[in-house]
This record gives structure tokens, sequence and C-alpha cells, in this order.
């Protein structure tokens, strides 16, 4: 499998564009090798510019339930097209998508949209200071949230809680109304509250996805909801990912936990640039230009990007079930990829939610982030590299989710547990 077309372009965009890459994960940086650069994707398959074909488990990194090129989708995109771009005006397709939204989560009685989930959680987190008057804010190690300035944070030292900025170019003052908590770790919560008498909000990943695949322990959410209730503190479910792949209706819906707000991206848009927050209506009434939080967007709501998400919502409204399906499938692909592994005598711990998945060549089970970094990062990137050979595109780090589409066949599964097979024989 030749790859010299994606070296070469790699280079070429390394002159232009920093790191070669329009956001960082894509530069295989913690796998090692090249980048491949894509021409076209088709159903559940992606082709590089070499002309190379793979079995796509990133679909853009969660957005493409439905696979590349989805028929609905499209000409849903192409009819919006000939009407126009972009008004900055109301439009009906913000109302029309609205309505889905707020009928597949309860916990959303009313919604905004922006172009990006960092976008969303920036502006939730800013309605939640606004809504309680309070600055300090609670996260998780491991979970991600988008690149906004409060939430690039590292844990501080010691047992201190308040965090330190995890990049350059994020003064301290932005990070220190952030403190950090243990995922999984109630303790870790109530610490924050002995800390801070003054918590805005507690914002989780209620099925993390950025740390590897792994979902917070059902009683853990309640106690969290709980430990919210006594402080007055909004509880943010960050679903940017995990909504409409881990469930159709919401980790309240298969956790009894109902949140304040809810962030969302990815899937609601279908494959255009789409993000949203939501939640109670008393919360929401204190944004522009209802209330007094301000959060705007020459983008937000775009009737194109509306139009497609409006028909990815629409195809999963008629059809309650996918999910379920493209479990099965989840399930069928890590059992299997799990027992090759085990044949070579290495362990690996598995876990789906719905259509994700997720996978640690660990000796546990991973809780938290310290357990993810406990994993085999070597043995990950070999496995990445070789199935990759074999043509199968998995996300490029072991702190990513890989996901089935409805365009992810039962063919496909079974190849991609044959040719595991191969690499770990190789690997080991
Ligand atoms: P975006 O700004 O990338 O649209 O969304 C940020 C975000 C917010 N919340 C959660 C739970 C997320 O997973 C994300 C973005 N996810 C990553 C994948 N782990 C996007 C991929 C990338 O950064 O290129």
């Amino acid at each position: 499998m030749s790859t010299e077309a994606s070296k070469k372009a790699f280079q070429e965009a390394q002159e232009l564009i920093p790191g070669g890459v329009d956001s960082p994960v894509r530069a295989f940086s913690s796998v090692g090798g090249t980048p491949l650069f894509i021409e076209k994707g088709e159903g559940g398959y992606l082709f590089d510019i070499d002309g190379n074909k793979y079995v796509d488990y990133v679909q853009s990194w969660g957005p493409l339930l439905f696979g590349h090129r989805d028929e609905t989708i499209e000409n849903a995109v192409i009819d919006a097209v000939k009407h126009g771009l972009s008004f900055g005006a109301p439009t009906l397709a913000e109302t029309q998508l609205a309505k889905l939204v707020t009928q597949f989560f309860d916990s959303i009685e009313k919604v905004r949209f922006v172009s990006s989930g960092t976008e969303a959680v920036m502006s939730a987190i800013r309605l939640a200071r606004g809504f309680t008057g309070r600055d300090d804010i609670v996260k998780f190690t491991g979970c991600y949230h988008g690149h906004s300035d409060s939430l690039l944070v590292q844990a501080g030292s010691g047992a201190a809680t308040f965090g330190n900025p995890s990049s350059p170019g994020v003064p301290a003052d932005f990070t220190k109304h952030t403190l950090l908590a243990e995922y999984n770790n109630i303790e870790s919560v109530k610490q924050c509250f002995v800390d801070s008498k003054d918590i805005a909000c507690v914002i989780i990943e209620p099925i993390a996805g950025n740390m590897g695949l792994v979902p917070a322990d059902k009683e853990f959410l309640h106690q969290l909801r709980q430990l919210c209730d006594e402080h007055n503190t909004l509880l943010i479910f960050d679903e940017v990912m995990s909504g409409f792949r881990g469930s159709l209706h919401g980790a309240e819906s298969i956790t009894g936990v109902k949140p304040d707000l809810v962030t969302l991206g990815k899937v609601i848009g279908g494959g255009m640039p789409v993000g949203a927050f939501g939640g109670r209506r008393e919360i929401m009434a204190y944004l522009s230009p209802e209330g007094p939080v301000y959060q705007a967007g020459t983008l937000s709501g775009n009737p194109v990007a509306m139009a497609a998400g409006y028909a990815a919502l629409t195809k999963l409204k008629q059809n309650a079930k996918v999910l379920d399906v493209l479990n099965a499938r989840a399930v069928r692909l890590v059992k299997g990829m799990q027992a090759a592994a085990k044949e070579e005598g290495i362990t690996m711990q598995i876990d789906t939610r719905g259509s994700m998945f997720g996978f640690f060549f660990n000796e546990k089970p991973v809780k938290n982030f310290q357990d993810a970094t406990e994993s085999d990062a070597e043995l990950f990137a070999k496995f990445h590299a070789g199935m990759l050979s074999e043509g199968f595109y998995f996300a490029c780090s072991l702190y990513e989710t890989g996901f089935i589409s409805t365009a992810t066949t039962d063919a496909m599964i079974e190849e991609t547990i044959e040719a595991s097979k191969r690499v770990f024989k190789a690997i080991s």
C-alpha cells in the first residue's frame, strides 16, 4: 500500500498550515507515520489520495452516523444550497431543528445553535456563570470540552483542586476559577465544594470519549446530581460526542440523571458545522437577547448546516432502534478483536455505548484518566499502523473513541476482526 501522495501532500501542507493540519489530533503525532490525505468518502469507506480504501471507524470523529454521502442528507444540503448559503437572519430551518432536538432530549426545553462544540460549551459555561452569579466551575481530568481558555486546564500541584493552564497562551488568571475532579470519584467532587463556595456548574462528559471510551458509573452521576442540588450548582452534560451516538435521548435516558444544561454537536450537524446548547427554560431565558448573558455568531444556525442536521435527526426519528443495531455490531467488533488479542497473549479492555466503542491495551478496567494513561500506548500505535496497512482506519490516538455507522456492515466487522488476528500475530 503506497502512501507517497499523502507523504508529499503532508510536506507541502506543513509549509503553510501549522503541523500540516487544521486540528492537532489529525497529525498522527501519538501513533507516528504520515496522516492520510483523504480524497473522498463513500458509505462506510474512506479513500486516500493514493487510491487506498479503508473501512472508516472515525467518521469525522463522530458526526457521520449514516456514513459518507448519505443520500438523504446530501440531497437536503443540495436543496438548501439552491436557496442560498447564509442570510444572517432567522430561518424556519432553525426552528425545525430546534423542535427535533427538544423532542429527543427531555432536559432541553430551549436550545441555541452555534458552529462548533467548543462554542457550545464555552457559551453554556458563560450562561451557567451568568445564571448563578458564580465564577468557579468543575471539570474532570480526562474529559475534553473543546479548546476555550477556562477548559484548557490540567491538575494543579499537590492536592489542590484548582487547575493550571494546560496550554501556553492561557493566562493562569483564566484558569483559577476552574477546579479539577477525578472521573467516577465523588469524593474528589466533594473536595471541590470544600475548596470553593462559588461553583456555578459542574461539566462532565456522561459518556467520556476523550480519554478513550470511559462511561461514568450510574451511581456516580446520581451522587453528582445530588451534590449539585445541595449547592444550587448547575450540572452540564457535555454530549457533543455522545449525543445521538451513545443514546438517542441523552445519557439522562439511560442513567435517570437529568442535567440542567446539555451541549451537543457532531451528529446534529450531519457532517456540517453545528454545535448547540440547551436546557431548562428559566436558564436559557438568561441568554441574549432575551436575557443579559451575551452570546452570538455570524454563521450560527446556518441554513445549509441546519438542513443537514434536520435530515440526520429525522432519519433517527424514523428509526428509533438504529443504535441498538449499531451497538450489536460494536459489541461484535470489540469482542472479536479482544479474542484475537487474547490468542496472542494481549489483554484488551473493551466497552461500547450505542454506536461508540473503545478499547485499551491494559491489564485492568479503565475507570478514569489515570487508569487510561497506564494503557500500552506503544502497542496501540503498532495496532493502529498495522490495521491501517490492512485497510482499516481507527482513531489515531488511544484517548479517542471508535464509531460504527449505519454504513458499517457486518461483513466489514468480520473483515476487521480477521485483519486484527494478522496484526496481533505480527505485533505481539
Ligand atoms: P469541536 O469544537 O471540536 O466541534 O467540539 C469540541 C468538543 C466538545 N466536547 C466534546 C465531548 C468533544 O468530544 C469535542 C470534540 N471532540 C474531538 C474528538 N475527541 C474533536 C476532534 C478534534 O479535536 O479534531
